[in-house]
């Protein structure tokens, strides 16, 4: 049971908090001294704490501290910005730090851990405070249930240095027989939902709105989840799958059945299951204030659908709100997620978030199994399930469809006059140039910040995850006056599953952005070089997953804002995974028209390197397209494929992606 100070000071395990006595819960008050010297036995240095008069918690201890909690729970919402405006409300980081220590032992784990990483993210004076990654704090949501006994036994018999890290199996989830199995690597990737809880956390749909009222926010609920549906695809064309369903027929039985083989360590509970051919029912839990009726979100459809054909919205006072070319896709992502911002949340409702919600209570959605919500349910977790993505393939086709309301863009707004892309090539790390290698790795992580045990120390455990060789693109680009323009690369498959050329209406969903950069063209000949590990979508290895306070670089790159450089899509999955014989692919690069895409803004600082899917840290979005410009409308008229649609200052370039089914060793 993570049994962590509210948050460790930096770069030194072995302080520990002088927590005041009258702190202790009730429960441990008889026996104040054990209990407070227990957390510091080990302790070179106390932390001393300052005693102010504690808020009362009132209605956030009705959570009990061993349940599960949920964001898609409005009560549990609701507890959570209670704690955030407590957090938030304190006059110092003394009083915050104090008023942490004291809610800590009280307060639900999970609850606690979300709503002081909120606080921490947005208060003037924490943005030099670390958080330990969700991973160090929260093992069981990512690893499978069996590594944490093992983990117990090794911290307790084997001495520290002695110890190996444990291994967990690739195919832990199901076997061969369940063909969806074969995406498990992909959904289960640690990365992959640490990257989505990272986004959700630093995109709430439902909070203060200056913490909620972010730049695009809407718009960019749409592009991160559509680009994780087209990744989605391309991953199943490289296993030989169609591309997924979208979740239409919700009286229908699921076929997709997902067992998780996760156990919360904070709920002392495994997480429930869903076998085949479950049906959405009603949801009626008292307990968690939930009465929801699969109707509701058929009415919510059918009038989101009503708006998009309009093009217009309706407000709360029943003002009409165009949907415009522009604003459009932002109004729509708050009005289908839905956030605070929708335009009228009870006549739109909360489509999205109902979906979560129904689907995570298929298996008990009276309560009278009394279990808790699965793994759809919480943003941690949702995206381990196959019908995350049928989920998710239909709210994005609900956007797909207003963008083909949309104007689509001429000859004339798509080039870029005076700018030839003239060639594009990838030279890929110890390999062949324009065949990009994927293969699997090993990657070590240390989990004894999140389990309570004793001796304590290091205990490992190793996990194998998709990767692929760095590269570099080398784009020749020639242009008639010295210029910027933006570059951007995106990735799609040649082919669809049946092995047939894409109409480019079909093959623009499935593009996936690889990276977005400025370019400074001078007049004439220029060679662009850009490294993959530099991509506008990802962030590193070793920010997903390092353990920041250990390794923090002195005075180097600041880790302030470091739940939201947390988001960005794992480097690891920069690449699908393709296929042993290589899988056909196109890479298409443009370079646009800087006028179109500049935002005057000093964008310089922290956390600005993953801004595709996560966008920057209190800036605006830093491109004034529609995201996934040019592939976010339909084509013109007249184009069919993607060859017809170049200007000439794009490019297509033939590549493929070779994957090596061989097992690399953990790098050191
Ligand atoms: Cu990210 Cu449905 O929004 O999970």
């Amino acid at each position: 049971r993570p049994q962590e100070p509210a948050f460790m000071p930096k770069g030194d395990q072995k302080k520990a908090f002088a927590v005041p006595p009258e702190y202790l819960s009730e429960k441990y008050k008889p026996i104040g001294n054990q209990v407070t010297s227990r957390f510091g036995e080990e302790a070179s240095e106390r932390i001393p704490v300052s005693r102010i008069t504690p808020p009362p918690l009132g209605e956030i201890l009705e959570l009990p501290r061993d349940s599960n909690f949920s964001l898609f729970i409005p009560k549990h919402r609701r507890l959570a910005g209670r704690l955030i405006d407590i957090f938030l409300g304190v006059r110092n980081v003394d009083d915050l730090l104090s008023v942490a220590v004291y809610a800590r032992d009280r307060v639900n784990a999970y609850l606690f851990n979300y709503a002081l990483s909120v606080a921490l993210l947005h208060r003037a004076d924490t943005q030099d405070l670390d958080v330990p990654s969700i991973i160090h704090s929260f093992p069981d949501k990512y690893l499978d249930s069996k590594v944490f006994a093992k983990a117990r036994e090794d911290a307790t018999v084997v001495p520290e240095g002695s110890r190996l890290p444990i291994e967990v199996p690739k195919d832990y989830t199901a076997s061969d027989l369940e063909a969806e199995h074969r995406l498990a690597y992909f959904r289960e990737d640690i990365g992959l939902n640490l990257h989505h809880w990272h986004w959700h956390l630093v995109y709430p749909f439902e909070a203060a709105r200056s913490i909620v009222a972010k730049d695009r926010r809407g718009e960019l609920f749409y592009y991160m989840h559509q680009q994780v549906i087209a990744r989605y695809n391309f991953e199943r064309l490289s296993n030989g799958m169609k591309r997924v369903t979208r979740f239409l027929d919700w009286d229908a039985p699921i076929d997709e059945a997902y067992f998780p083989k996760l156990d919360s360590l904070v709920a002392s509970r495994a997480w429930p299951a869903r076998v085949s051919n479950q049906r959405l029912q009603n949801v009626n839990r008292e307990a968690d204030g939930i009465k929801l009726d699969v109707d509701d979100m058929k009415r919510w459809r059918d009038r989101i659908y009503d708006a998009i054909q309009s093009g217009m919205a309706r407000d709360r006072s029943g003002r009409q709100i165009p949907l415009t070319e522009n604003e459009g896709i932002d109004i729509l992502g708050n009005m289908v997620e839905s956030s605070i911002l929708s335009v009228d949340r009870d006549f739109y409702g909360d489509l999205h978030n109902t979906g979560h919600i129904l689907i995570s209570y298929i298996h008990d959605p009276d309560h009278r199994h009394l279990e808790s919500f699965s793994t759809i349910g919480d943003s941690a977790t949702a995206m381990r399930d196959p019908i995350f993505y049928r989920w998710h393939a239909f709210i994005d086709d609900l956007f797909q469809r207003f963008k083909g309301t949309l104007p689509r863009y001429s000859e004339n707004q798509l080039n870029n006059p005076g700018v030839t892309v003239q060639s594009v090539n990838v030279d890929v790390q110890g390999g062949q140039q324009n065949v990009l290698q994927t293969f699997w790795q090993q990657s070590d992580v240390d989990l004894s910040r999140g389990m309570d045990f004793q001796p304590r120390g290091s205990v490992f455990v190793r996990f194998t995850h998709l990767q692929h060789r760095a590269f570099t693109y080398k784009i020749n680009v020639q242009s008639n006056q010295p210029r910027e323009g933006t570059c951007r690369i995106f990735l799609a498959p040649k082919t669809d599953e049946r092995g047939n050329p894409w109409l480019l209406r079909d093959q623009r969903l499935m593009f996936i952005e690889l990276d977005k950069f400025k370019v400074v063209l001078k007049q004439g000949q220029n060679t662009i070089t850009r490294n993959s590990i530099d991509s506008s979508v990802t962030i590193p290895f070793e920010r997903t997953y390092r353990d920041l306070d250990t390794s923090r670089p002195q005075g180097g790159e600041q880790l302030s804002q470091f739940n939201f450089c947390g988001c960005g899509w794992p480097d690891n999955l920069l690449i699908p995974k393709g296929t042993p014989e290589g899988l056909p692919c196109q890479l298409f690069v443009m370079i646009s028209n800087i006028e179109g895409d500049r935002i005057n803004q000093d964008a310089s600082g922290q956390c600005n390197d993953a801004d595709s899917y996560c966008g920057i840290k209190d800036k605006l979005y830093p491109d004034r397209r529609s995201m996934g410009y040019p592939f976010d409308r339909v084509p013109r008229d007249g184009v069919d494929t993607l060859e017809q649609f170049l200007t000439s200052n794009m490019r297509v370039q033939d590549v493929s992606i070779q994957f090596q089914n061989r097992t690399f060793k953990p790098r050191n």
